[in-house]
């Protein structure tokens, strides 16, 4: 069975059977980075796991007739949604069918190094053909997800390009929110191939100022690149674009009832791609950002996500028809990303009505005006492209130097219990989806402008922009800070935080 949605009974009856006991009803998850206790380690249980998962190459049908070949958990994409408590140990075995070792990545959630699935930070590979048990403390409630975490380089079937990502909702020790359903979306394209530039989305992130002297030095650097005859690096672009795993049209549409409203859970789970989400006619009502509530919910005409966020908004289904849920990027929803929206008791062929263009501005999720904390040590960080410098990839650099194997050594050194301020500058005209593993952090400042109260593990900073990211040092471990853009962080865009 595909499970592109749910009514609240059927997630409880799932979760419960397969979690052995009565759940909680979902709600949104609610953290501050000063609460988040260190991962805790767990015993190691004996006898059945709570889960399992199975890395393994299959097939996968996108779309009647079309079906690729990807290595996915569970032969399916996405993987299975794992519903864990907030606080109550979990036993996973995953077993890897795949002649390459594999790391399983919790991103969002505050775990020890041995299970976090890094092996920067030190988490022991599931090997070629082996297995690993793991057990964990979920936390912190929310919407977080796994994913694979070893670097794709030029292989277009390894990392995120492949088929290996599923969604995690951890409940809450207390609970809910006003609405009578939960639908999860987990956007993601396949069959990917390399390019010479994209036609991404550049333009949507507000307040929209490029900084001067990072344009400056972005631009010089590119222009001495291409006036030495190289071409532009590789880039990524995909043949078919779904939600699910189906294509457009392919799927079960989401069937709703006029005067509902729909929590819909949407997951980013691209390799490399911004995405957007629309439903002509209909609001959204943003409520949690990464799986953490926000200050008060505030109502967009459409969502924007970088590579790895998430985004958990209220839809009043006051608009009756059959719709398509989509991109409003007319050439990636053509080829596959949207979803059907049907009102009970209507007929006909799902209409899309272009949106007018609608823009993101991350400090408007917050509390404009509060004062926010003061760091005990600001962290001074540039992001800067080497165009083509690595065999026809963009090498990536942080403060002039680009992560490798052989040169992992931790670059920023924090104590337990300090608050820490991030002050990221973007000297390339790229936005990167800019992820902290094991801890969340505050946005403090975006391009220029003052914000406070948006919790996230992943933020899109912008072409020559600069940001403000606060988090406090309380997960001891070495602990991974990369852009999840899979050709940046493959290509030196990463660096390690150590605990001294
Ligand atoms: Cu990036």
């Amino acid at each position: 069975m595909r499970r592109s949605h749910f009514s609240r009974r059927d997630f409880v009856k799932a979760a419960g059977a397969l979690a052995g006991g009565p759940l909680l009803y979902p709600a949104v998850g609610c953290q501050r980075p000063s609460m988040s206790p260190p991962g805790e380690a767990a015993p190691q249980a004996e006898g059945p796991a709570d889960y399992t998962l199975t890395i393994a190459v299959t097939p996968l049908e996108l779309a009647k007739d079309h079906i690729v070949s990807t290595t996915t958990y569970n032969g399916q994409f996405p993987g299975p949604l794992l519903r864990l408590q907030e606080g109550k140990p979990v036993t996973i075995d995953i077993h890897n069918q795949t002649d390459t070792p594999e790391q399983l990545h919790w991103h969002g959630q505050f775990l020890p190094t041995d299970v976090d699935g890094a092996a920067e930070e030190g988490t022991p590979f599931i090997p070629p053909h082996g297995s690993r048990r793991i057990t964990f403390v979920p936390k912190p409630s929310g919407h977080r997800f796994y994913h694979t975490h070893v670097r794709a380089g030029a292989d277009l079937n390894a990392g995120l390009y492949a088929g290996l990502a599923g969604p995690v909702y951890i409940e809450p020790r207390n609970n809910p929110g006003n609405y009578d359903r939960e639908v999860f979306l987990t956007l993601k394209e396949f069959e990917p191939t390399y390019s010479r530039g994209g036609d991404m989305a550049m333009d949507f992130l507000l307040p929209a100022a490029a900084v001067k002297e990072l344009k400056d030095t972005g631009e010089s650097s590119m222009n001495a690149s291409l006036a030495k005859g190289m071409p532009h690096g590789f880039e990524v672009g995909y043949g078919s674009f779904t939600i699910n795993g189906r294509m457009l049209g392919s799927g079960e549409p989401v069937r709703v009832k006029p005067g509902e409203r729909v929590l819909f859970h949407v997951l980013n789970a691209s390799a490399t791609e911004i995405r957007s989400l629309a439903l002509p006619g209909h609001a959204f009502t943003v409520v949690a950002m990464d799986g953490n509530s926000i200050p008060k919910p505030v109502t967009v005409p459409g969502l924007w996500l970088g590579t790895a966020e998430r985004l958990s908004a209220i839809v009043e289904m006051n608009h009756p028809g059959i719709w398509i849920m989509g991109d409003t990027a007319n050439d990636d929803r053509r080829h596959g990303m949207g979803i059907v929206v049907e009102y009970a008791g209507q007929k006909g062929k799902p209409r899309w009505i272009a949106p007018p263009p609608f823009h993101w501005n991350y400090a408007q999720f917050g509390n404009p005006g509060a004062v926010v904390a003061q760091p005990d040590r600001v962290f001074e960080m540039t992001f800067a492209k080497q165009n083509a410098a690595a065999e026809g990839f963009n090498r990536w650099t942080i403060n002039g130097v680009a992560f490798a194997e052989d040169r992992m050594q931790p670059m920023f050194q924090v104590n337990h219990g300090k608050r820490y301020r991030l002050r990221m500058r973007n000297a390339s005209d790229d936005i990167h989806p800019i992820h902290l593993h094991r801890h969340n952090f505050e946005l403090t400042r975006v391009a220029g402008q003052p914000a406070s109260g948006v919790i996230k593990d992943v933020v899109m900073l912008g072409g020559y922009q600069e940001a403000e990211i606060d988090f406090v040092a309380d997960n001891p471990g070495l602990t991974l800070f990369h852009c999840h853009q899979q050709l940046h962080m493959d290509f030196g865009f990463m660096a390690l935080f150590e605990y001294v």
